[in-house]
């Protein structure tokens, strides 16, 4: 297939993008355009977060970088780069940022595209040198081009979008992204400023046995979760929790495993947002072979009702999230 052709030759993530709108000749080039956006904006953050440690050193010593500059967090320095290349594209009407209370309209008459994002995930591990992570999802909006952005353009289930992916700032960048005919993988070569193609048709293992989850509150877990996890200790599972979600979700994805993040007495619709983290990781998962739900129902069939609406994610491996799924199910009809 042209994947397998394209990762031995080396094919830059442009060059794919273009073999890929080839497959489609009914396609604007719009959403063509919004990928190569999204990964210009990658190299940059890339660049900013590799070099956020020299920084913070110097930040320590005062609020001043070693340029002079006012040292500003990575995230907001993030949301800046994306919010600002998804605005120069042309392609995006609408944004939604973890970092922005309210929608970013662009004002922009003749952008078709809605994008979510988290522009840094997990951004209080740099400090740490953890790897983080950018999430995005794209949507077309459903009210007329040119019209006034609605909040039906906004407020739009997962099923609906028409790509997602997540940029690991790791041991190596990967860019991972899917427009709904698969999953694939991008390693960034530094040297030469380009992202290639390393990881083509990415597919999950049907099953795993890597659980990721921060049991510090497992008091206020769920009876269904807990016999989950009880099991996953008599199995002898591995237990991989970077306190990173798309590192964790990156590894449970290639090597087999479930990340939970559950809903507790404290926080009764866990942690996660719903719009810019949950959806796009949902979307990724499923064309990956994997399975994604909030503890009974699908990630992509839930209907917003707020903009930063948390929700509750089981994802990873499809066996162990039926698994977990079922048991959950069968222990709420016991109460
Ligand atoms: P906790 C990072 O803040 C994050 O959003 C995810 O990346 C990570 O998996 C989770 O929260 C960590 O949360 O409550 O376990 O520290």
């Amino acid at each position: 297939s042209d994947s397998k052709l394209a990762y031995s030759v080396g094919v830059t993530l442009d060059r794919f993008i273009k073999m890929k709108q080839d497959d489609f000749p009914f396609a604007s080039g719009e959403l063509s355009q919004l990928l190569r956006d999204i990964g210009l904006a990658a190299k940059i953050v890339n660049r900013e977060t590799n070099r956020a440690g020299l920084a913070n050193i110097a930040g320590a010593f005062g609020n001043t970088n070693i340029q002079g500059e006012e040292q500003q967090k990575l995230d907001v320095i993030a949301n800046i780069r994306f919010t600002r290349a998804l605005t120069k594209g042309g392609e995006v009407c609408a944004i939604v940022s973890e970092e922005d209370d309210e929608v970013i309209d662009l004002q922009n008459s003749s952008g078709k595209y809605v994008v979510a994002i988290d522009p840094l995930d997990g951004s209080s591990n740099i400090d740490v040198n953890i790897s983080i992570g950018t999430i995005f999802s794209i949507y077309r909006r459903v009210t007329p081009v040119g019209s006034p952005i609605q909040p039906e353009d906004i407020m739009q289930p997962g099923r609906n979008q028409v790509a997602a992916g997540y940029v690991l700032y790791g041991s190596s960048t990967m860019l991972v992204y899917t427009t709904g005919h698969g999953v694939n993988g991008f390693t960034y070569e530094a040297s030469l400023g380009e992202f290639f193609l390393s990881h083509p048709d990415m597919k999950a293992p049907q099953n795993g046995k890597i659980y990721s989850i921060n049991e510090g509150t497992y008091n206020h877990f769920e009876p269904g979760l807990r016999e989950y996890l009880e099991n996953c200790k008599k199995l002898e599972y591995s237990a991989r929790y970077i306190g990173s979600l798309v590192a964790d979700f990156h590894r449970n994805l290639l090597k087999g495993g479930i990340y939970i993040y559950p809903a507790t007495t404290k926080s009764p619709s866990g942690k996660l947002r719903l719009l810019y983290e949950a959806n796009a990781l949902a979307f990724i998962a499923e064309q990956a072979g994997a399975s994604a739900i909030d503890g009974e129902e699908r990630i992509l069939d839930i209907q917003p009702s707020s903009l930063h609406q948390r929700t509750p994610l089981y994802i990873g491996s499809i066996e162990m999230v039926k698994e977990v799924g079922a048991l959950i199910k069968k222990r709420r009809a016991l109460t």
